[in-house]
């Protein structure tokens, strides 16, 4: 990875995109969502490093991986969103921007969903914008760069 890398991860059962709840999260797979980053990417110069995983810890490694010397963090955490403070501590330690996504609009669901240990350590946030919300988390990412 280096500064032209955006680094996206997802966290728990994002895996099974496309067959989960398809009426909350929608039709597209993940590997649908790998390549509409790396096409938003792409138009900035940009490359992705996509990952997902269903483990704490390897999300904290990832996070840990990539918090300096790349262009930002896209983080769907997933479930992890809601109760992981080790994954909110290594975001906080993050020296590049880190962009918050969900698919669902989580202030619309269940109570235990509204509560987000990473808003606050994020830089921004795309929330309820579906899979596009991916793309828009790059693109914001890339505006970043051409600020700095
Ligand atoms: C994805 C999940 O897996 C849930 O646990 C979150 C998030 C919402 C999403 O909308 O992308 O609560």
């Amino acid at each position: 990875m280096d500064d032209r890398t955006v680094l996206v991860l997802n966290g728990p059962n994002l895996n099974l995109l496309g067959e989960r709840e398809p009426e909350v999260y929608g039709h597209d797979t993940l590997a649908d969502v790998e390549r509409l980053c790396t096409e938003a990417a792409a138009r900035y110069g940009l490359t992705v490093d996509f990952r997902q995983s269903n483990h704490e810890g390897t999300l904290v490694d990832w996070v840990q991986e990539g918090r300096s010397g790349t262009a930002g963090i896209v983080l769907n955490a997933g479930g992890y969103t809601h109760t992981s403070v080790a994954l909110r501590d290594a975001v906080s330690a993050a020296r590049v921007p880190c962009v918050e996504v969900h698919i669902s609009d989580i202030h619309a669901r269940e109570e235990f969903r509204r509560f987000s240990y990473l808003s606050d350590v994020c830089d921004h946030h795309v929330i309820g914008h579906g899979v596009a919300g991916y793309a828009e988390a790059v693109d914001w990412l890339a505006g970043q760069r051409r600020q700095a």
